[in-house]
């Protein structure tokens, strides 16, 4: 049967084995598994409340970090992107999420050396925003870039420090509007595009997920909430501080895309 036209997204469930996820600025902390798992079972209900259809991709409970889908691929309108994670722990991940792709859109592969983490990669419009991190390397930009181009996408690298994934730092939360945190990255780099900040007092509060004309935004983050109130963006709050303590936001738990009709 042909995918419904509209917003689809590619979701896996919280693994068993969540608490021995990767962890890079965050110090280990316990992880209440359940908790996180009845925090990832709210995001999707929020989705499918804002009318997003959602397919759930096998669970992975020797892979930690596989609820985090969205490092493990990009897609565009006109292909999907399956990534070569940067933690070599994650490679296993991207399998499955692959098949479960492949309904919907070509796929393109990259190889070693290249490394990308989908949580790295920031579109603007026909821009493509990759942040240089620990998890995106050089051959990784350049591959992406490469696979891209044919179809019209211009490749911006940016620098940021503080966090670990592009989008931790920065996310776009209305058509030409970014939402950030001007510690961690530089609003200058995204010429063109308007922004706002998010509270100083919440610096993890960038991580937002578009979804038609609303964002998903962690509940944690009422101050930032009410910043993007303030400019008429309609947040929906979820709940997330579990996730985060295994360096996740609310971006990384799915792959959002659009069916044409
Ligand atoms: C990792 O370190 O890979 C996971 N513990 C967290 C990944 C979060 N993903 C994202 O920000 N896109």
């Amino acid at each position: 049967m042909a995918a419904l036209p509209g917003l689809h997204a590619l979701v896996r469930p919280v693994s068993a084995s969540l608490a021995d996820c990767e962890l890079t600025h965050l110090a280990r902390t316990p992880i209440d598994v359940a908790r996180a798992a009845a925090q990832h079972a709210d995001q999707l209900r929020a989705l499918r409340a804002l009318g997003v259809t959602v397919h759930q991709v096998p669970a992975a409970d020797d892979l930690p970090d596989a609820v985090f889908i969205e490092d493990t691929a990009v897609v565009l309108d006109e292909i999907a992107i399956v990534t070569r994670p940067g933690a070599p722990a994650r490679r296993a991940e991207t399998a499955a999420v692959a098949e479960a792709l492949a309904p919907f859109r070509p796929l393109r592969t990259m190889e070693a050396p290249a490394t990308l983490d989908g949580g790295d990669v920031l579109r603007v419009g026909r821009t493509l925003y990759v942040g240089r991190s620990l998890r995106t390397n050089e051959a990784g930009v350049t591959a992406f870039a490469e696979l891209t181009a044919p179809f019209g996408y211009r490749v911006e690298p940016v620098e940021f420090t503080g966090c670990l994934h592009l989008k931790t730092a920065v996310t776009a939360v209305a058509d030409g509007v970014l939402l950030l945190n001007p510690a961690w990255v530089s609003a200058a780099r995204f010429s063109g595009s308007d922004w706002l900040a998010v509270d100083p007092a919440e610096p993890f509060a960038g991580n937002a997920l578009r979804v038609g004309d609303a964002v998903l935004h962690g509940s944690a983050y009422p101050k930032t909430r009410a910043r993007l109130e303030a400019r008429g963006i309609r947040v929906v709050p979820v709940p997330a501080d579990e996730l985060a303590k295994a360096e996740g936001g609310v971006t990384c738990c799915s792959l959002i895309f659009e069916v044409a009709g």
